[in-house]
């Protein structure tokens, strides 16, 4: 017996979906893109990276095992059809709750609704000068936007014999951050590259264990896992654990992850470098947006270019 993951299908509202990623910490959405797609994402990325680039070597990913980062520059089709994929965009919209959506704000869960335009007083001072001072944000927004914060292709060997170690997405911040009562800042996607099975590694992923506390162990019936036809992707949230399966299978598991991150906190990897900027220019605006080319009225500014558009003339910061 293993733990059930909710599933939607495509036309799934995305409100239901978001409802649903909160309250089990984990769902897939099935038959999100035609799997023709994924045979060309597969193509540019296995055609524009080097094999030795292809290659895992690390403890997550063993020799053997296929991995590609930086598939905004490696695939365009990634970038363009998965990356800002408008259901996936209308559920992180619900669950980070930015205050400039990606998608229509109605479709965010609680957010847009009750925003201010500055949580702030500003108080004379006796010399004539004047102080400002924040007030808690009455708004139930978790960030300004969100951009992505790694992209992997992640591709399991044919027999690969191990589990890969459920882990958390938000180790790499949580050894700063534990002691912070924060708002959900992390949302991951794993797109089926292929079939994803029972046999062949699919994602393991345990509902309701991003609600526990940091040392309860999963036990064998807790554990689900995110079967789903090739063209489905599969969510989780920043304190739901998961991890790679083994395969028993003859054949690879190919998997296109993308995290998304508020943009508060550093960008996983460096989209910056692992981008070329020229790659970015022939990006569409969303796309641009989601890489990380725009600021918030205080974060990401360059001084002479456009907020919602870094490559572009125009204002962002208060310089
Ligand atoms: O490939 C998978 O199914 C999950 C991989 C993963 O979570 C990771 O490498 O951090
Ligand atoms: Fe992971």
């Amino acid at each position: 017996m293993s733990a059930y993951l909710s599933s939607f299908g495509p036309d799934a509202n995305s409100t239901d979906i978001a409802a649903a990623l909160v309250q089990q910490g984990g769902v897939t959405i099935n038959h999100l893109v035609p799997a023709a797609v994924m045979d060309t994402i597969y193509r540019e990325v296995t055609q524009s990276v080097s094999e030795e680039d292809q290659r895992g070597s690390s403890d997550l990913w063993p020799e053997g095992n296929k991995t590609v980062g930086g598939l905004a520059a490696a695939s365009q089709s990634f970038t363009e059809q998965l990356l800002i994929h408008p259901k996936v965009l209308q559920v992180l919209d619900a669950v980070l709750k930015p205050e400039s959506p990606l998608s229509p704000p109605t479709k965010t869960l609680d957010a847009a609704a009750d925003q201010v335009d500055s949580p702030a007083d500003v108080v004379a001072l006796d010399d004539g000068g004047t102080q400002v001072v924040w007030k808690p944000h009455p708004n139930k927004s978790h960030c300004h936007h969100y951009t992505v914060g790694a992209t992997v292709m992640m591709e399991i060997a044919a027999g690969r014999d191990e589990h890969q170690i459920l882990h958390r997405e938000d180790a790499i911040y949580q050894p700063y951050v534990r002691h912070l009562d924060l708002p959900e800042y992390i949302v991951s996607a794993m797109w089926a590259g292929t079939d994803f099975t029972q046999e062949n590694g699919a994602t393991r992923v345990v509902p309701g264990s991003h609600l526990w506390p940091e040392e309860r162990i999963a036990q064998t019936n807790e554990i689900g896992q995110a079967v789903m036809n090739k063209g489905s992707v599969v969510l989780w949230l920043s304190r739901t654990l998961h991890g790679a399966a083994k395969s028993l299978a003859a054949q690879n598991r190919t998997g296109f992850f993308a995290s998304y991150i508020t943009d508060w906190f550093r960008q996983e990897e460096n989209q910056y470098i692992a981008v070329p900027e020229a790659v970015v220019r022939g990006y569409s605006p969303q796309a641009r947006q989601i890489i990380g080319y725009r600021s918030s009225p205080n974060l990401g500014w360059v001084k002479g270019r456009d907020a919602d558009n870094l490559l572009e003339a125009g204002q962002s910061g208060h310089l």
